[in-house]
This record gives C-alpha cells, structure tokens and sequence, in this order.
C-alpha cells in the first residue's frame, strides 16, 4: 500500500510512522508513506493555499488549485499501481463519514493507494468534494484542529491489516471489533498484587473454563459499556439468554 500525505504541515508525520509495526512495515516495504507540502504546488511568490470564503463568513477555506494539482501530479505518478485495486483520494474532513473497523478493511482491501487530503482552517472548497475526492472520511465526533492526526489515525488502522504486517501471535483475526466484542480483561504476574488476586480460573490451567470466563467477560464488558454492539454480535442463544439474565436482575435491583 502506497500513502501519499498532503498537507500544510508535513513535518507533522516525522516522528509518528518511525515507530513500531509502522516502522517495520516500511522497512519490509509492505507500506510506503510519502509526504507532500501542499504548498509546493502553488506558483505565487507566498505560497497562498487558502482564501476568503465567497458569501462571507469567518475562516479561510483551502483553495482548489493547488488541491487539484498535487492530486492529478501524485496520479499521474502510476508506478505503485497494482491491477484490480484502485487509488482512493480521501478527504479527512468532520462532514466526512465516521471511520470504524469495517470500513479500515475495506480500503485494505481494495485500494493499491490511499491520497489523504490533510483539511485545515474552516474547510476545503466544496469543488474539490465533488469532483476530486472518492472518500470523506471524519474519525469521530470530536472537534481537532486539521486533519493530520486523522491521516495517522488512518494509516495506522489501514497499514496492520494489510498482508504479512501482523506476526501471527498478533494476528488481526483475533481483533476485539472483529468479533464485535469488546476484548475480556487480561492479566500478567505476579498472581497477586497490592491484595488484588488474579481471577483463580486464570492460573487453573484449565484451557476449556479459561475460554469460557473470557467471553463472558467479553460480554459482561461489552453489554455494561457498549450495549449498542451487542445488536450486530455474532451470539449463541444460550449467551443471548445469559444477558438476559443480567438485564433482568438489573431491573429488579432498580425496582426495589
Ligand atoms: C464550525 C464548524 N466546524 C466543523 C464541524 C469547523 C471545523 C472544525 C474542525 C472545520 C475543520 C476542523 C478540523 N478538523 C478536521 O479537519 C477533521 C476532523 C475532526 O475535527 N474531527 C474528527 N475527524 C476529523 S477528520 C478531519
């Protein structure tokens, strides 16, 4: 997979992909990450990238030209193409689509390329939606400054999924998301810290009841702080009747 970075501030992403998986999938080239100053293809003596809003308003909106112009170059460029994937021009943007797990694997897999349009000041111009970006994309309900942080966000959920990038111990199979659950807890030595003692069943070497405690907990967790991903669960009838439980008895306790 092939990121190119656009944005205004592109010593932003020294640093962030020099670490980790990241890193190691660079150096085994199953990823390469290019930054691109945006303002390098502008051709006016101050290097101008935004302007006035047309209508009024405050802030300034990232001009087009130089948008269209980094894209249709990055492009042109076509020697990381491979056959049946296709490039994504995406735009992080808080108007955009909210990112999950499904749509990360989605661009895993069918995208050779991923162009991320780093946004800034109050937004881009609308022309530049319309005409050269495939994917809007927001991370999340929370006001950021640009959309630098997202682009890593991005790469980083994108880049483990792809083939090869995770060892097998840390396989993306196994993902919490991917089961729709929230992960069980987990535990490491010593079996007993400050008086708070391991789960026993942990240490019982009881493979069979060790399974069994972790997806109930994995329930337990995920029915207590996200309920709502209960719904597209893949669940057993006996665990669906087990909720119930938990809900019933959580009823009667609040109707004392
Ligand atoms: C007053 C209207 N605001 C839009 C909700 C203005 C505005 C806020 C923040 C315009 C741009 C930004 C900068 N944020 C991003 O570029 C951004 C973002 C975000 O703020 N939250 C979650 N995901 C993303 S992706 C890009």
């Amino acid at each position: 997979m092939r990121f190119d970075l656009l944005t205004i501030f592109p010593e932003f992403f020294t640093g962030p992909l020099e670490h980790g998986i990241i890193r190691r999938a660079r150096q085994q080239g199953q990823i390469e990450t290019l930054v691109h100053d945006l303002r390098s293809f502008t051709f006016d003596k101050h290097h101008i990238v935004d302007d006035r809003p047309f209508g009024g308003g405050d802030g300034m909106v990232l001009k087009p030209e130089p948008l269209f112009l980094a894209v249709e170059t990055l492009l042109a460029d076509d020697t990381a193409e491979v056959a049946g994937k296709r490039a994504a021009v995406v735009l992080l943007s808080p108007q955009g689509r909210v990112f999950d797990q499904c749509e990360a694997q989605r661009l895993a897999d069918e995208c050779s390329r991923l162009i991320l349009l780093c946004g800034r000041y109050e937004g881009v111009d609308e022309r530049v939606v319309e005409h050269l970006v495939t994917d809007e994309i927001s991370i999340g309900d929370y006001v950021l400054t640009g959309g630098e942080l997202p682009a890593l966000v991005l790469v980083d959920a994108v880049t483990r999924l792809l083939p090869n990038v995770l060892g097998s111990e840390t396989s993306a199979v196994h993902d919490s998301f991917v089961n729709g659950l929230l992960d069980y807890p987990h535990y490491t030595r010593p079996a007993e810290f400050r008086d708070w003692r391991v789960p026993e069943v942990l240490i019982s070497g009881h493979h069979g009841a060790v399974a069994k405690w972790r997806r109930r907990a994995a329930l337990l967790k995920t029915w207590q702080r996200r309920p709502d991903l209960l719904a597209a669960a893949e669940l057993t009838d006996e665990e669906r009747a087990w909720l119930a439980t938990l809900s019933n008895e959580t009823a009667s306790i609040n109707n004392q």
